[in-house]
């Protein structure tokens, strides 16, 4: 995609402006542009073949023309220039976490460190001891976020894998003419990072058109012509565009890598074992095993091609025969983790999980008053074009200028607008909203007098990360205990492969919700899924609600509610248990009560 390579130049030319120094709010707009370009739902060449791409909320004319620039002439000035002012690896050096980019400008620029092998070599060496203002506990810091970095080396984000693979899927469906194809594997399972992708397809029918042409009977080659016809679709796999690298090319497997990085499996199973396949190849392995001693004790035998009794295969063709013949329900994909979903499923107490159709609305989103991309009527209508009753819009508070936030004055504007877009809207509502800071010692960025004045308040983190967790704990359940408080927005502030999560004593925190009736936020974005799966399920045994929010700050974003679901789900969590899933009245009268 397009969007993609363009989205990746904006991303990568912030970076370096973070290691040069340069101004955070041009750094900030790019980075939107690059949030931007991923979200379009349609090809950024041919949106620009008929608009102006500066129309875009949050393209700016010279971003626009640097876009103009690229799909004209495929090249980028600007970004080439200054992808030539760091070395090349150094902006690998970006993802350890607590090594800020003043800091890596220095290390390139005092002691000639170019990339992370370069780095830690000079730590080991003792070269980095004596600059001021890096002392040991830095580098102490340093040695730890580079030993983070590796740990994730390879683990591409939930959000990246779930596109990619259904890109290949359609172009699979396209070029090989295939009807049947899966996700599998840990991305089926819908786990926040993914090893590698796993797709399956079952093969075609035999009744295809060369079939005609070959002289012999059916029962004389089908091996030869299976054979044939695995090879030509994996073929026809490792020739697709996004391909960098054919890893392995068989009769029923191939492997690629992919131009982004990522290694993808297809494997070519027979139609009529599809669901043993699917099964076997969804995982988890703990979960599989947990179903062979199973198996094993009514005397079957459990494998990718079916259910055996003897030689007589009992099950295989759908998923469902494969748990019917262990006399279980199905168990979807995302709790096969062997966390007791087999138990329950033996005992019909599965949960009932939350579904997109249980959503009725958005309770973490942007507009242009703080960092957002577009207005509150924007944001307001595409809502409702998705079918919500309601979104939350929670800008950010005055602390956090980097993103935008907003002052007491500008909220109450930013009110007396929302009261008007209610005014003309019928069977939807824009809800009063704030993300508003926790600031050091636990207080709040507004004043309770103004968030009275509010529906919905989430409470967030956003700076100090470096405090003990006991600190941190503290200062988080002193804004649970603020009753305007609704909702702990991202609660361990983690980025997925880029920030570890600042130290919380998660028990403490939830036992503190439970007893002031606050809700702790699923942050739908694929960077934070925070709280997780396993968080999700403590939340619930202690009776407390999650609210799922986006974070859009853009209304393509509304999209990732799908792994905000998909987490919630994996810490088995149902409609009951999601504050989202609630009518808007329940917003609006626990404001004025
Ligand atoms: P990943 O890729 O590291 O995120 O995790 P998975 O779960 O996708 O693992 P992967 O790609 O190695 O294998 C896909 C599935 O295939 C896995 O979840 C279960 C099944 N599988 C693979 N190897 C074995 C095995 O040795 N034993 C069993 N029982 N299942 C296996
Ligand atoms: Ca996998
Ligand atoms: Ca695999
Ligand atoms: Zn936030």
């Amino acid at each position: 995609m397009i969007n993609q390579d363009i989205a990746i130049m904006f991303d990568t030319m912030a970076d370096i402006m973070e290691i040069r120094g340069e101004n955070p709010f041009r750094i900030n707009s790019y980075r939107k542009v690059a949030t931007i370009l991923r979200d379009m739902p349609e090809d950024i060449g041919d949106f620009a073949g008929s608009h102006p791409i500066e129309k875009i909320p949050g393209i700016g004319k010279s971003s626009a023309a640097k876009i103009r620039e690229y799909l004209e002439t495929g090249q980028m000035s600007d970004y080439q220039k200054r992808l030539k002012s760091v070395p090349p690896g150094a902006l690998k050096l970006l993802e350890i976490p607590d090594v800020g980019p003043k800091t890596i400008a220095r290390l390139i620029d005092e002691k000639g460190i170019t990339d992370m092998t370069s780095l830690e070599e000079a730590i080991e060496k003792g070269r980095l001891e004596g600059m001021p203002g890096i002392g040991a506990k830095t580098i102490q810091k340093m040695k730890k976020g580079i030993a983070f970095v590796k740990s994730y080396k390879g683990r591409i984000l939930l959000g990246e894998a779930m596109p990619a693979a259904k890109e290949i899927i359609a172009a699979l469906k396209e070029h090989a003419g295939l009807k049947q194809l899966e996700v599998a594997g840990s991305l089926r399972r819908g786990r926040e990072t993914i090893g590698d992708v796993d797709i399956l397809a079952a093969e075609t029918d035999t009744n295809e058109p060369t079939n005609e042409s070959l002289p012999c009977s059916r029962s004389d080659q089908p091996d030869h012509e299976k054979a044939r016809r695995g090879r030509h679709i994996i073929k026809t796999f490792t020739r697709l565009p996004m391909c960098a690298e054919t890893l392995a090319e068989g009769d029923t497997k191939g492997s690629i890598r992919t131009k982004s990085g990522m290694q993808v499996d297809l494997r070519v199973v027979p139609k009529e074992s599809f669901g043993a396949a699917l099964q076997y190849f969804t995982g988890s392995k703990e979960h599989n095993v947990k179903l062979r001693s199973l198996a094993a004790e009514r005397g079957l035998k459990i494998n990718e091609y079916g259910v055996f009794r003897g030689e007589e295969k009992i099950a295989g063709k759908d998923e469902e025969s494969i748990y019917a013949s262990l006399d279980l329900p199905f168990i979807p994909p995302q709790l096969r983790e062997d966390r007791g979903e087999v138990e329950a499923a033996g005992a019909d107490e599965l949960p009932k999980l939350i579904e997109q159709e249980h959503i009725k609305g958005d309770l973490h989103a942007h507009c242009t008053f703080s960092d957002g991309a577009m207005t509150v009527e924007e944001m307001a209508h595409a809502a409702a074009k998705i079918g919500y009753r309601y979104v939350a819009i929670t800008d950010h508070s005055k602390n956090l200028t980097v993103a935008g936030g907003i002052d007491e004055d500008e909220l109450k504007e930013r009110n007396e607008l929302i009261d008007r877009v209610n005014a003309e809207t019928d069977g939807f509502s824009v809800l009063k909203g704030t993300e508003v800071d926790i600031l050091k010692d636990g207080s709040l960025d507004y004043a309770d007098s103004v968030l009275e004045e509010l529906d919905w308040v989430i409470a967030s983190i956003h700076d100090h990360f470096n405090m003990s967790e006991s600190r941190m704990t503290e200062r988080i359940i002193y804004a649970i205990r603020n009753p305007h408080v609704d909702c702990i927005g991202h609660l361990t502030g983690r980025l997925l492969n880029r920030r570890e999560p600042y130290p919380v004593t998660v028990h403490e925190i939830i036992e503190a919700c439970s007893e002031h009736n606050t809700a702790l936020e699923l942050n739908a974005h694929p960077e934070r899924l925070d709280i997780n799966d396993i968080t999700c399920r403590e939340a619930k045994k202690a009776g407390i609600m999650v609210a799922i929010g986006t974070d859009a700050h853009t209304a393509a974003q509304y999209g990732l509610m799908r792994f905000g679901i998909t987490t919630a789900r994996r810490g088995w969590l149902g409609p009951g248990d999601i504050l989202n899933a609630k009518p808007c009245g329940f917003f609006l009268q626990g404001h004025d009560a």
